[in-house]
């Protein structure tokens, strides 16, 4: 038993990968709590609340001896000091809070943009409005984001020449965006160059070549806040 356990959805690499990709990085062991027997029951069982302490919202979840964090930015503010996956000082750990914290935003509108309306609808009975949102977010929103994330990279990862658990995120959200949009974001690759070089650093990385190359690295796939709809992809 790894001291780091991580509540996760198996199946899609959803929210539960930029806390895998933290860890993989650092070389750190982790369980994948509902990649083993018990499959994905033992979320229902988190989310009543099993862990002790706060009750999540959603998953992900960690646990840490007695400490139970949800979200995906609060987790990773938590275990990054602990695995070396952040720089040192304060102004630092508070930028890269912040752009976590961007990194959720951006990947809700990812998520809603096939969903709209509403969660408990499936993406086939809101697909106009879909379609209506998708041109926004391509136009509007994706360059705002992407823009944003392309301006805060100082040097070969956001904070010069340490990677942090920023770069990992960053790199998994460009691959996401990919992944949905190919052709809107081919065409936007020009404009983002600094971010593009940061994600083929990263998935260069020895431990992350090695992750992405093993049957713990999950596909995307249409589960998944990043979804591939060619039609919203014009
Ligand atoms: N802000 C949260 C969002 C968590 C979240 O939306 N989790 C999804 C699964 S990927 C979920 O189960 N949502 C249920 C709901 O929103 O009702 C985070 O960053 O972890």
């Amino acid at each position: 038993v790894a001291d780091y356990q991580l509540y996760y959805w198996s199946g899609i690499p959803g929210r539960g990968e930029p806390i895998r990709l933290a860890f993989e990085e650092a070389g750190v062991a982790y369980d994948d709590v509902a990649r083993g027997p018990e499959g994905n029951k033992v979320i229902a069982r988190v989310l009543a609340g099993e862990l002790g302490g706060l009750k999540p919202f959603a998953p992900p979840v960690l646990k840490h001896g007695d400490v139970v964090v949800s979200h995906v930015a609060a987790i990773l503010q938590y275990i990054a000091p602990r695995i070396g996956m952040v720089p040192d000082g304060e102004r630092e750990r508070a930028a890269a809070h912040a752009i976590e914290l961007t990194i959720t935003d951006f990947w809700l509108e990812m998520h809603d943009v096939h969903h709209p309306i509403a969660m408990s609808l499936y993406y086939e009975d809101q697909k106009p409005e879909s379609k209506r949102r998708a041109k926004h977010l391509i136009e509007e929103r994706m360059p705002k984001y992407l823009g944003w994330f392309e301006q805060a990279i100082s040097g070969d990862y956001v904070f010069g020449n340490t990677i942090s658990y920023v770069d990992t995120s960053l790199f998994h959200t460009l691959a996401g965006v990919a992944f949905a949009f190919p052709r809107a974001s081919a065409r936007l690759a020009a404009t983002i160059p600094k971010l593009h070089a940061l994600h083929d650093r990263v998935a260069a990385r020895p431990r992350i070549a090695a992750y992405l190359a093993s049957p713990r690295r999950t596909p995307f796939n249409n589960h998944d806040v990043f979804r591939h709809y060619p039609e919203l992809d014009d």
